[in-house]
């Protein structure tokens, strides 16, 4: 897969990049991102890609016409499909859509600033406005790499994406299970005995059953849309029943 970004921080992102899983997508050839300056696709003697808002108000507006310039070369070239605009204003990033864009053969994103794009942009090259969450960021690039980071551990190329992916909570609908490592007790907490014990089957089960009361507990809304089987369901009958309080809080102690 081929990614394009422009940005007006091509540098700060060309470094960011060499690490974590888009780092790794890269050498293993999975991920090629292209980083573009977007004032490359300015013609005026200061390079402007921001003007004053017309209607007045606060702050600056990035120019239409460096944005459209840069997605009718680069478009072409990549012969990408979806050019994707972070804003807090876009549909929000989900699993399904990140399995959505990871499908792309390539992808153009384009990274705003200050209080947002000249409209006519995402009118004439936008397909995709796409908010990495119900917050506010000071611009395009986190959100960039927020996406390509998802994007990237989904190629089939990059070491175990496939199997992990697969049994991973999201794409089942359900959190995940606790997780424990070595030392077996740790200041006095134990490993729950069933993971030590060996057995493939019972250990399956515990682990299903703590998928559950975790949703249940942190996040009751992702129950509507997950698979549930009929003990699933029957065990989250019993859950309702004890209207178990919340007893995996996070820290055992009282800081104040
Ligand atoms: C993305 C951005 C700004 C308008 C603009 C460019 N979830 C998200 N929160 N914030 C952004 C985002 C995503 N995706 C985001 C691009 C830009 C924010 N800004 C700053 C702030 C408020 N309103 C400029």
């Amino acid at each position: 897969m081929r990614i394009d970004i422009v940005t007006i921080f091509p540098e700060p992102l060309a470094a960011m990049l060499e690490y974590s899983i888009i780092g790794r997508a890269r050498q293993k050839g999975a991920l090629t991102v292209e980083l573009h300056d977007l004032r490359r696709w300015t013609s005026d003697r200061h390079h402007s890609v921001d003007d004053y808002p017309y209607g007045g108000g606060p702050g600056m507006v990035m120019k239409a016409e460096p944005f459209v310039l840069a997605v009718e070369e680069l478009q072409p070239q990549s012969g990408a499909r979806r050019v994707i605009f972070p804003t807090p204003q876009g549909k929000v990033l989900t699993q399904e859509l990140v399995e959505d864009l990871a499908a792309e053969e390539a992808l153009i994103i384009l990274c705003g600033h200050y209080e947002g794009v000249d409209e006519r942009a995402r009118r004439l090259v936008v397909t995709d406005e796409v908010s990495i969450g119900d917050y506010v960021v000071t611009g395009g690039e986190l959100p960039a790499l927020v996406i390509m980071d998802a994007v990237a551990r989904l190629q089939p190329e990059v070491l175990g994406s496939v199997a992990s992916a697969d049994s991973e909570s999201f794409s089942e609908g359900l959190l995940e299970h606790p997780q424990y490592t070595r030392p077996r007790s740790f200041r006095g907490l134990d490993v729950p005995e069933v993971l030590v014990g060996g057995h493939h089957e019972e250990i399956r089960k515990w682990q299903r059953r703590e998928c559950l009361r975790r949703t249940w507990q942190r996040r009751p809304d992702l129950l509507r849309k997950a698979a549930l089987d009929d003990d699933d369901l029957a065990f989250l009958r019993e859950l309702e029943a004890q209207s178990a309080p919340l007893d995996d809080t996070v820290g055992e102690r009282n800081w104040s």
